[in-house]
């Protein structure tokens, strides 16, 4: 992406009340000169200010007011000068004016999915973990996603990275003089203090590795699928869990015949919820294709929770049913109905997955059934959020550098400074690659092209 010309786009959701239109580039105040006009010049206002006026198009002279404010650079939020239009909202109003921005004799160029904030990485007013954070901060779909993100812009990652990237160049510049002046003592650390530090600066690394699981799920969620028998109240819990109705529920065995999918959030867990058809021999047609496609949840399911109907006779059925669809991933059985069994925990028979007992129309047993999806998803005891939590893009590079670390203690400890030389120089080309410090042209366009146009 060029950086040297000014470009503008809507950076607001269509549809509201107010759109914000940003113009970035060295020619952002001749560009907003053509479209805004005020009692007050913007080049002549201090930065910062929002001044009233109104949208000048070549078609339309009185046009609607408009606040516009100047940003200069660097002190702005791709480092470019920027001038922001505050317009009417509505679809029409920001097309409008956006079309105006870009059409006149000073057009702008439109800029490009995640631009403005590719342009602020560019000009070194964030690096690229705080640049991928802002992505993630819009997409965060629960409050410990929106606060892991929060922590990865304020550069705590950054920070990190940085710090193991400072470690590992300092040796680097002793193993090279090492190699220059081998004839020579320059007060040199001894090999024992190379290693202790590598050492230090694996577990680092082997920490931020492992926060790429909970990196996962915060940033893609799971998917967690609904099965069970008919009439075990799947649909039921589906409604409750999503706080509204949104699947039909009957005393009819086989009323969902399709699959439901929403979104939730689960003690901050997102996740995608499948609600699905229960599982039996079909009666029809279209109840046999409806069960093929749970079956097939099932199998993209990261995590099931299996209805079993607790008021039923025969609770073999039940249990026979789970254990030959379930699959062995994340599974938790769920006895429902037990507001209809009476001295129900003396009848329930063990069974190899975590277990709980609730009534959906009672609404018992429903914190316990959150905590054991916590416990699951997780897979220890979660009271804390965890500092940082890497994408599988970080997690692939620091990989890298915690593969290369032991060959640079070995090659310390023999003396062999050149080969030591290379290894470090691969573990600190990939804490590189994280932060943008060195990275090709392609993968920063594959990153930003995932930001929506506007940020
Ligand atoms: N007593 C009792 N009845 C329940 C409970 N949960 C659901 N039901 C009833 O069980 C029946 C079936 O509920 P659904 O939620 O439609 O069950 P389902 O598993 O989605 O059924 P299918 O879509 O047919 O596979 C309805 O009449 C519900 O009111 C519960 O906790 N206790
Ligand atoms: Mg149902």
């Amino acid at each position: 992406m060029n950086t040297d010309d000014t470009i503008a786009a809507i950076c607001t959701g269509l549809g509201g009340a107010i759109s914000i239109i940003r113009i970035s580039g060295t020619e952002a105040l001749q560009t907003a000169a053509e479209t805004w006009s005020g009692t007050r010049k913007l080049s002549k206002s201090s930065a910062r200010t929002m001044l009233l006026g109104k949208i000048v198009t070549d078609n339309d002279q009185t046009g609607d007011p408009a606040l516009a404010v100047y940003m200069p650079g660097p002190n702005s939020y791709t480092g470019d000068d920027v001038v922001e239009l505050h317009c009417h909202g509505g679809t029409l109003s920001a097309r409008r004016t956006l079309n105006a921005v870009i059409t006149n004799a000073n057009g702008a160029r439109m800029a490009e999915p995640g631009e403005f904030t590719y342009r602020a990485f560019m000009n070194g007013k964030m690096d690229l973990t705080q640049a991928e954070a802002v992505a993630d901060l819009i997409n965060a779909h629960s409050e410990m996603a929106l606060h892991m993100a929060e922590r990865q812009v304020d550069g705590v990652l950054k920070d990190i990275v940085n710090n193991c990237y400072t470690e590992l160049t300092d040796l680097l510049a002793e193993c090279e003089s090492r190699m220059d002046f081998a004839e020579e003592d320059l007060g040199w650390s001894n090999q024992q203090v190379y290693q202790d530090k590598i050492n230090r600066i694996s577990q680092k690394i082997e920490r931020l590795i492992a926060s790429g699981r909970e990196g996962g799920i915060l940033r893609n969620g799971i998917r967690v699928v609904l099965a069970g028998r008919p009439n075990s109240g799947k649909s039921s819990l589906l409604n409750l869990l999503l706080g509204y109705d949104r699947a039909i529920v009957t005393d009819l065995p086989g009323t969902t015949r399709d699959i439901l999918e929403e979104t939730a959030n689960l003690r901050n867990i997102p996740v995608k919820l499948t609600d699905t058809a229960g599982i039996r021999e079909a009666t029809d047609l279209i109840e046999g294709l409806g069960i093929d496609r749970s079956k097939q949840s099932l199998k993209q399911a990261q995590a099931v929770f299996w209805l079993l109907d607790a008021s039923t006779d025969n609770l073999t059925e039940e249990i026979d049913e789970m254990l030959a669809h379930a699959g062995n991933n994340k599974v938790i059985a769920i006895w429902n109905k037990i507001d209809a069994v009476e001295r129900h925990s003396l009848i329930l028979p063990d069974i190899i997955f975590p277990t709980v007992e609730i009534s959906v129309e009672q609404q018992l047993g429903i914190d316990e059934l959150l905590d054991k999806f916590e416990t699951v998803v997780w897979e220890y005891p979660h009271d804390e959020e965890p500092e940082v939590a890497v994408s599988a893009r970080h997690a692939a590079l620091l990989a890298e550098v915690f593969a290369v670390l032991p060959e640079v203690i070995e090659t310390t400890a023999s003396s062999d400074w050149e080969l030591a030389a290379v290894h470090l120089r691969a573990a600190i080309a990939a804490l590189g690659a994280i932060t943008g410090e060195n990275i090709t042209p392609d993968v920063l366009d594959n990153i930003f092209s995932r930001f929506c146009i506007g940020k």
